[in-house]
């Protein structure tokens, strides 16, 4: 198995570097590719030393099996011929192919048997704010059918990639030390602020990023499920949070919701109020899953049920999701 990244360089590139390793994914060999810029940075993997190569149209991924891409939407644009002309599964990150028809766009926990058919030999990673929010839904999907959800995302800065974090932190010195802060990334100042605009406003009045949420949603639920999302940017360096209101064809109890979480792939529970316990992006940075909690009854809705999640941005949101589907793949024979 020969595996490719694409992007090694970005916030998520690395993460792949770091799963990869931490999950030990079975492979033979490891190619790392980059922008010009990049080209030549060293990085480490598994004791041994890796130079990124510039990407470029030519036959070096004759011999690749996976590809993970983390570049930007035109970059997987431009490639995504040169990448699978030899038969390479593009597993890829950016917004470029989610929507198409002829490519699978999956979240494991969801609809892995998504990842059967790639007419292009691509398979598309969700948003992030998505793949965390459907792994909830699908245990909530389980027990009664979802109709509509109302979502308010609270999005660390981590998902404007390492440039959002570095402007998060310089902001967060420069306030404690009186200066002015730098506005580079950002649409405003974010330490001591939250902004309600990720990504660009549309005609709608929504942003591309809360209509990936109704758009991604419906194609990996495979439902006819209405989602009315408000993506919000906090002052949180990497992990996602989310408020999930739910309405499903029948009442689900607060009981049933939390064993539905409790048994279902890819969440923990962390509910327990009266000990203070419950979901905080501060200390679940870096985990593997999506966290549960604050699970209530909607008081103005018997078939209402409204509950908190947390899960890492660069982790589940992107690179761990990928890495997940390729586990499926070689679990499923599909890619030998
Ligand atoms: C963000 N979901 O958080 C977007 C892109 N990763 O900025």
């Amino acid at each position: 198995m020969k595996v490719a990244i694409v992007g090694t360089s970005g916030a998520v590139g690395q993460e792949f570097l770091r799963i990869l390793e931490e999950r030990d994914f079975p492979m033979d060999e490891l190619v790392l590719f980059g922008s010009s810029r990049s080209a030549g940075q060293k990085y480490q993997f598994k004791g041994k030393e890796l130079t990124v190569k510039e990407l470029q149209h030519n036959d070096d991924f004759k011999n690749i099996d996976i590809a993970f891409t983390s570049a930007g939407a035109s970059t997987s644009k431009e490639y995504a011929e040169t990448i699978t002309k030899y038969g390479a599964v593009m597993i890829d990150n950016s917004s470029a192919f989610r929507m198409d028809d002829d490519v699978p766009l999956v979240v494991p926990e969801v609809n892995a048997k998504a990842c059967a058919n790639l007419p292009r030999n691509i398979i598309a990673n969700p948003n992030c704010t998505t793949i965390q929010m459907v792994v909830a839904l699908k245990a909530i999907e389980d027990v009664s059918h979802i109709k509509r959800v109302h979502v308010s995302t609270y999005q660390a800065a981590s998902g404007a990639g390492a440039s959002g974090m570095e402007e998060l932190e310089v902001q967060v010195k420069q306030v404690v030390n009186g200066e002015q802060p730098t506005v580079k990334k950002f649409q405003h100042q974010l330490a001591m602020n939250i902004i309600p605009h990720v990504d660009v406003f549309t005609d709608n009045g929504y942003t591309k990023e809360e209509m990936k949420m109704y758009n991604e949603s419906r194609k990996i639920m495979g439902t006819d499920i209405e989602v009315s999302a408000t993506c919000v940017r906090i002052p949180v360096m990497r992990a996602h949070s989310e408020t999930i209101w739910v309405e499903t064809e029948s009442p689900i109890s607060v009981e049933q919701a939390r064993e539905a979480f409790e048994k279902a792939q890819g969440i923990k529970v962390i509910d327990n109020p009266s000990a203070n316990e419950y979901p905080m992006p501060l200390f679940l940075a870096g985990k593997d899953e999506v966290f549960v909690g604050r699970i209530r009854k909607d008081l103005s809705n018997p078939n209402g049920l409204t509950f908190w999640t947390v899960s890492d941005q660069i982790k589940k949101g992107a690179a761990l999701n990928a890495v997940q589907i390729a586990e499926y793949m070689i679990k499923a024979g599909l890619i030998k």
